[in-house]
């Protein structure tokens, strides 16, 4: 399958990921985000990845969304162009990459956030979001044009990223929220809906022999246990509660590949 990475990069949680939300209202535990960062690590080691770590940018407090700075296909990277607030996190991650990766750049009329983009076995899907335009997409489709992967847009109007709503754990298969994509743009032949009330549950990641899913959605959690079983895959609940309150979840703090 196609998510067979061997490596993840992941971000420290800079202190003022707290602060920054506190001024917007939003009462944020560092030292449970911390541990629930943690045990997201772990769990990557644990599934075979070997673990890098871009320290944490205190001018950046969204910069433990890793995922957003860059799309990774194989050795080749192509760094993003981020909505203003958060722009500037991608030159850590950049040079981190570098010894690894041949970059690639796109012009600041684009504007694409890795949340946007969804692979599936020979597709790669990117949402039409509030942080993806139409520039962003074709920058997309022409970087992966030389990997034989087609890139379809989808519009994305209920969330902040395409993959808040949809991801794709192998197997042909998706998880989504109902009535938020036009799911007839997949090419994916089972769908996993999230139940109602817990829309949050479709951020999900399989690794090879694990699949990631959040637990603070029980129901859907239920579901996704028994795909689990049925494709022998081991099965890690994991809290997000930290990250959920910013928008955030699993996909989200890292990058693969
Ligand atoms: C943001 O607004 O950019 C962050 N608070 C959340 C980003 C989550 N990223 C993702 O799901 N890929």
């Amino acid at each position: 399958m196609i998510n067979s990475p061997t490596h993840a990069l992941v971000r420290s949680i800079p202190r003022s990921y707290k602060d920054y939300y506190a001024k917007k209202n939003i009462d944020i535990s560092y030292g449970l985000a911390e541990s629930q960062h943690e045990k997201y690590i772990q769990t990557l080691k644990d599934a075979g990845l070997k673990i890098s770590t871009v320290p944490a940018d205190e001018t950046k407090p969204d910069c433990v969304f890793i995922e957003d700075t860059a799309i990774i296909w194989q050795t080749h990277a192509l760094i993003t162009r981020m909505n203003p607030v958060r722009d500037g996190e991608q030159a850590a991650v950049e040079e981190t990459l570098k010894p690894t990766h041949t970059i690639t750049h796109m012009p600041s009329v684009a504007k694409i956030e890795g949340g946007d983009v969804l692979h599936t076995e020979n597709t790669t899907y990117v949402g039409l979001s509030a942080r993806t335009n139409s520039m962003g997409a074709e920058c997309l489709k022409n970087f992966l044009k030389k990997f034989g992967r087609p890139v379809v847009r989808v519009p994305v109007e209920k969330c902040l990223h395409l993959k808040s709503g949809v991801t794709y754990i192998g197997d042909n298969t998706l998880v989504a929220v109902p009535g938020w994509f036009d799911m007839s743009l997949f090419d994916a032949e089972n769908i996993i809906y999230t139940k109602e009330g817990e829309e949050g549950a479709a951020n999900c990641m399989r690794i090879p022999n694990n699949l990631l899913v959040q637990s603070q959605y029980p129901k859907t959690a239920k579901l996704l246990e028994h795909f689990a079983a049925d494709k022998g895959l081991q099965f890690h609940p994991l809290d997000t509660s930290e990250f959920v309150k910013a928008d955030g979840a699993l996909t989200c703090l890292s990058l693969l590949w």
